[in-house]
C-alpha cells in the first residue's frame, strides 16, 4: 500500500524527504508513506506517515514559500511563541518537531536545505475536522468563535514581542497606494479594467483606506495577535463536539488588529459564491451567515474586546473585502507576481467577484451595522 502512495512524489523527492526527516530524527526503516496534501496556496504540504510503538503516527512536512514568507526565520519564531503561550493554557494548536541538535539549522524548529535556500518544518498531524466549504449559516459561527477564541487566549501575550514577516499587511492605504504606482506604471494593463480601477478611485472609498489603521496608531483600536488567515478551513473542530477548538496556518501570525481577522472572516465566510466564481450574480454577503459569524466572536471576545474595537466591526468588513479588490487587480495589472494564475486574467476574475462582494456590502450597510449593534447587545445581556 504505502508503496502506491509514494509513487505521489519522485524520487527525487522521497530520497530528499528521508534526508530532512532523518534531520527531525525520524528513521527510514520508520517511514510508512508520503503522499502530497491540499493545504493552501502558497507552501508545498505532504503528509508522512511513520510507524512507532505505539502505532502508525502522521506527520505534516512543509516547505515553506520564501517568495511571500522572506524571513522564515522570524516567521518561525512568531509561531513558536504563539504556539507556546497556548500550549501553556492548555490549549489545541500545532505542535512542531525540532531538528536534531548536531543538525545545523538558524531555527530549531526548521531544516533548511542550503543548497536549494528551501525551509522545512514538520508538526503532527492534527485528528480534528476541518471544513473546507460553508455548508450552513451556522459554519460562520463556528469561524467567529475560532477567532474569537485564537484571540482571547492570546490577549495576555505582548504582541511587540512577534515581528511583522509580511510589513504593512492589511493597510489598506498603503495597499491601495502600492495599486496606484502599478497603474502608473502598466498604461496598458489598465486598458483591461478600467471600470474596476474606477471603483476603487472613487473619492468617497479613498478617504476610508485609512480608517483602520489609523484608529490602531492612535490607540483608538488595541494593538493585538492578528491570524491574518482566518477561513473556515483553517478552524480546528473537535470532531466529537462539533465546537471550534484552535487554528492551523499561523505563517501570517502578526501584531495586528483583531478586527482584520473579523473583516476578512465576513469577507471569506459571508460570500455566498467562491473567490473563484464566474457567475457574479451568485456573488453576494450573506447577512444570515454574517449574524452566526458576529454571534460566536462576540460570545467569545465579550470580556475582551473593547467598546472602541466593536464600533470599528462593519468597517473592517468592508475594509478587508476592497482591499483585496485592490490587491488582486494590483496583481493582474502587474502580470500576476504574487497570486499567480492559471491564465491571464484570472486575477481580474477575482478582483471582480470581491468587487460585486464590496457593492453587496455596501447595500446591506445598515443591516450589517444592525446586526453588530443587536449582537452586541444580546451578549451582554447573557
Ligand atoms: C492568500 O494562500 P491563502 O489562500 O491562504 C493571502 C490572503 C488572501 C487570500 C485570497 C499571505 O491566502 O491574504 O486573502 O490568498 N495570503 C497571503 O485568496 O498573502
Ligand atoms: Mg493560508
Amino acid at each position: 500500500m504505502a508503496q502506491e502512495l509514494f509513487t505521489a512524489c519522485s524520487s527525487e523527492e522521497l530520497a530528499q524527504f528521508y534526508q530532512i526527516l532523518h534531520s527531525f530524527g525520524i528513521k527510514d526503516g520508520h517511514i510508512v508513506d508520503v503522499k502530497p496534501m491540499k493545504s493552501g496556496r502558497l507552501n508545498k504540504t505532504f503528509k508522512i506517515t511513520i510507524n512507532t510503538p505505539d502505532g502508525f503516527v502522521s506527520l505534516v512536512l512543509q516547505l515553506i514559500n520564501t517568495k511571500v514568507f522572506k524571513q522564515p526565520v522570524q516567521l518561525m519564531n512568531n509561531i513558536i511563541q504563539v504556539t507556546k503561550h497556548i500550549q501553556q493554557k492548555g490549549g489545541t494548536t500545532i505542535n512542531f518537531h525540532a531538528v536534531g541538535e548536531s543538525v545545523p539549522s538558524p531555527h530549531r524548529y526548521l531544516y533548511v536545505d542550503e543548497m536549494e535556500k528551501a525551509y522545512y518544518r514538520l508538526y503532527d498531524f492534527i485528528n480534528a475536522t476541518f471544513k473546507n466549504e460553508v455548508t450552513s449559516p451556522y459554519d460562520m459561527y463556528t469561524v467567529g468563535r475560532g477567532i474569537g477564541e485564537f484571540s482571547k487566549m492570546l490577549s495576555d501575550f505582548d504582541a511587540s514581542k512577534l515581528v511583522e514577516t509580511i510589513p504593512d499587511f492589511h493597510d489598506t492605504a498603503k495597499r491601495y497606494e502600492h495599486f496606484v504606482k502599478t497603474c502608473e506604471e502598466n498604461p496598458e494593463r489598465c486598458k483591461t479594467c478600467q471600470e474596476e480601477i474606477n471603483f476603487l478611485n472613487a473619492p468617497e472609498r479613498v478617504q476610508k483606506y485609512g480608517l483602520l489603521m489609523e484608529a490602531l496608531a492612535l490607540g483608538i483600536i488595541l494593538l493585538r495577535i492578528a491570524h491574518n488567515d482566518p477561513k473556515l478551513n483553517n478552524i480546528i473542530i473537535c470532531t466529537e463536539t462539533g465546537e471550534a477548538i484552535g487554528m492551523i496556518d499561523l505563517d501570517t501570525v502578526m501584531p495586528g488588529t483583531v478586527l482584520s481577522d473579523f473583516g476578512d472572516a465576513a469577507r471569506f465566510g459571508c460570500n455566498t459564491a467562491s473567490e473563484e466564481e464566474k457567475d457574479l450574480s451568485k456573488v453576494s454577503f450573506s447577512i444570515e451567515r454574517f449574524k452566526e459569524l458576529t454571534r460566536g466572536f462576540l460570545e467569545s471576545m465579550k470580556d475582551v474586546i473593547t467598546e472602541e474595537e466593536v464600533s470599528y466591526m462593519a468597517d473592517a468588513v468592508w475594509m478587508l473585502s476592497i482591499e483585496l479588490v485592490i490587491r488582486f487587480l494590483d496583481d493582474h495589472i502587474a502580470g500576476n507576481p504574487y497570486f499567480g494564475a492559471d491564465y491571464d486574467g484570472q486575477n481580474l476574475e477575482r478582483a471582480r467577484v470581491q468587487m460585486k462582494l464590496v457593492q453587496s456590502i455596501e447595500e446591506q450597510w445598515d443591516e450589517i451595522n444592525q446586526v453588530i449593534m443587536n449582537t452586541w447587545e444580546e451578549v451582554n445581556a447573557k
